[in-house]
């Protein structure tokens, strides 16, 4: 089979040239296609079957492809500056020579997969095509649940319709008759995950993880979208979306960033402590946002599933997750027990007697190795969440009332605190920071800058991404969302978080949703308006007032410590830096006192 669109034909038979498969495969989407691959991929002992949850699968993956892979992503511009200090850089020339050279034969022995996807409801204004050509049938099965596959997409794309071509190979070629790995690769100085957003164009090799694998994801939602999206005047953003409903009935869209690893799924699926709310989830990673007819912010969430942390995850942290993950479910590097189920650290249940785990070895509880691994991820189908909205799928989106940044920081920040105006918003955005931890990147424990959570996504100058941040909130004059700041996760003089989080932080968003609806005060502060005494929904909640005072504290010692860091993390970006928000940091200052 080939399609009715000439260019995309050619690209397909252009790839097939270079990469040499034994045979091309164009996917349909069709529950019968997902069940061929997977009864394959079982056959080959790739994919183990789980007794306990029907159509669902666990995949282990070698130890060195467990993650996105920061120092091999690569923003390939003409221009270095035109990727910005905070991405990677080759010069596009170089860096398609040295691809082309790995993709040369690196489909030997095994299949070419086009993956006609849609990121968005296909019926959408806001959606986007993309064609992911894969040699992992993993690969294919993933993307049917995290975006929409199939010959509806052809049929959109039609004969001259745009697309945005994402290659990916394993770069794990097989000889006549040798054997496959469980989990096919190739070594990490060979990964690249490479992205040309002058010519939306994504080209990733060597690893068959996640993010790097599915280029729906980050590499097409974000990092070229962000640069679509400052091209087209929309937006493309590192964020969940939730709707919010008081007890009268009354709707408020929230749309949150923060880094990987700081519970964004857990928030997007809240079950509210507070009586009478309710929330339902729209989207757990990715927002794109565009300017409605009648000048409100809209978005939707262009995905289909979820690829969700499993580890930690359990029916004290979110209920909706457990329930979403009870059948049609993708497992990778989760333990598997003895009766046929997954386990995780972090689970409700008692650790079972025995299990294996996810390198495939025996494990019993006191081992000195996790069962499964920090990173282990569960891959889902949205519509399967109980608390889904009826709305996600909704063409034109949802109307944002509420932007909230936030990170995980022991001390320095507060509970919450709100912009002064949108160009405040924009500077709490491009500051924001979090503590690494064992699930994200780098050394745990370390500050990390990660402006609007973007760091690892932006396609392009994030200094520029800031200016857009800007002229958006300049389009939208009176309809632009106030913006907020939270972080659940500060700690006392022992260690111990004085937030309980999850649940309760529905009380935080309330005071939000009453902001906005202009039916509570706010003081001001150095640093921004924060609850008055008795301003934040407590009742049912056991806080001793020491710990809500010490959350809600402005250390102004600790805030002025903070600005050279600002100072030095705004330096990157030299001359691009928006002088508006150079304005924010001397205001700043000057409230510091
Ligand atoms: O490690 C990966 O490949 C996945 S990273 C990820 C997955 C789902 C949602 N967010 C993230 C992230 O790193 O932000
Ligand atoms: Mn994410």
């Amino acid at each position: 089979m080939t399609s009715k669109h000439k260019k995309l034909n050619d690209w397909v038979g252009e790839i097939a040239a270079m990469c040499r498969p034994d045979a091309i495969c164009w996917c349909d989407g069709s529950r019968g296609e997902y069940d061929r691959l997977m009864q394959q991929l079982t056959a080959s002992g790739m994919a183990i079957p789980l007794a306990k949850r029907p159509n669902s699968f666990l995949f282990r993956s070698q130890p060195s492809d467990v993650a996105r892979l920061e120092a091999r992503t690569y923003i390939s511009t003409a221009s270095r500056d035109d990727a910005g200090p905070t991405n990677n850089w080759v010069d596009p020339g170089e860096l398609k020579a040295t691809m082309r050279g790995l993709y040369q034969g690196c489909m030997r022995g095994r299949t070419l997969y086009v993956i006609p996807f849609s990121m968005g409801p296909i019926d959408s204004p806001l959606a986007k095509i993309g064609v992911e050509i894969t040699d992992s049938p993993y690969v294919v099965c993933n993307m049917h649940i995290m975006t929409r596959v199939g010959t509806g997409v052809l049929e959109k794309l039609g004969a001259d319709g745009e697309f945005i071509p994402c290659l990916h190979s394993l770069g794990a070629p097989l000889a006549p008759g040798e054997p496959d790995s469980t989990w096919p690769c190739a070594p990490l100085d060979k990964k690249y995950i490479s992205h040309f957003p002058e010519e939306n164009l994504i080209w990733s090799y060597g690893s068959g993880y996640g993010g790097n694998a599915m280029l729906g994801k980050k590499c097409l939602a974000l990092r070229i979208a962000s640069a679509m999206a400052k091209r087209e005047g929309w937006m493309a953003e590192h964020m969940l979306i939730l709707r919010l409903i008081d007890p009268a009935g009354k709707q408020y869209h929230i749309a949150a960033a923060f880094p990987s690893a700081c519970g964004k799924t857990n928030l997007a699926m809240l079950t509210p402590a507070i009586s009478g709310w309710r929330c339902e989830c729209i989207g757990d990673d990715i927002a794109w946002i565009k300017i409605g007819p009648d000048g409100r912010p809209y978005a939707i969430n262009p995905e289909y599933g979820f690829f969700g942390v499993a580890t930690g995850t359990s029916y004290a942290s979110n209920p909706s997750a457990m329930d979403t993950i009870k059948e049609n479910v993708i497992f990778t590097n989760c333990a598997l027990t003895d009766d046929g189920d997954i386990w995780w650290e972090g689970m409700d249940s008692e650790p079972p007697g025995h299990a294996i785990n996810w390198k495939g070895r025996d494990w019993t509880p006191g081992s000195k190795n996790p069962a499964a691994h920090a990173n282990s991820r569960f891959t889902a189908p949205a519509a399967q969440c109980p608390v889904i909205c009826p709305d996600w799928e909704k063409p034109e989106g949802v109307p944002i009332d509420i932007f909230i940044f936030g990170g995980r920081r022991a001390g320095v920040m507060p509970l919450v605190h709100e912009a002064y105006d949108w160009d405040h918003g924009v500077f709490m955005g491009a500051t924001a920071s979090s503590e690494t931890t064992a699930a994200n990147i780098g050394a745990v424990g370390n500050l990390r800058r990660d402006p609007f959570a973007m760091k690892p996504f932006c396609g392009y100058n994030m200094a520029d991404y800031f200016q857009h941040w800007l002229d958006m909130g300049d389009r939208l004059g009176k309809y632009a969302p106030r913006i907020f700041y939270v972080n659940w996760f500060r700690k006392n003089q022992e260690g111990k978080w004085l937030w309980p989080g999850f649940g309760d932080n529905s009380r935080v968003l309330k005071w939000m949703c009453e902001r906005i609806d202009d039916t509570v005060g706010a003081v001001e502060t150095p640093i921004g308006l924060m609850p008055k005494e008795g301003d934040l929904d407590l009742a049912g909640l056991a806080i001793p007032a020491t710990d809500l005072k010490e959350l809600l504290r402005v250390d102004a010692d600790a805030w002025k410590a903070e600005l050279s860091d600002i100072e030095r993390h705004f330096g990157q970006f030299g001359d691009r830096l928006p002088e508006r928000l150079r304005k924010q940091l001397n205001d700043l200052k000057k409230r510091l006192g």
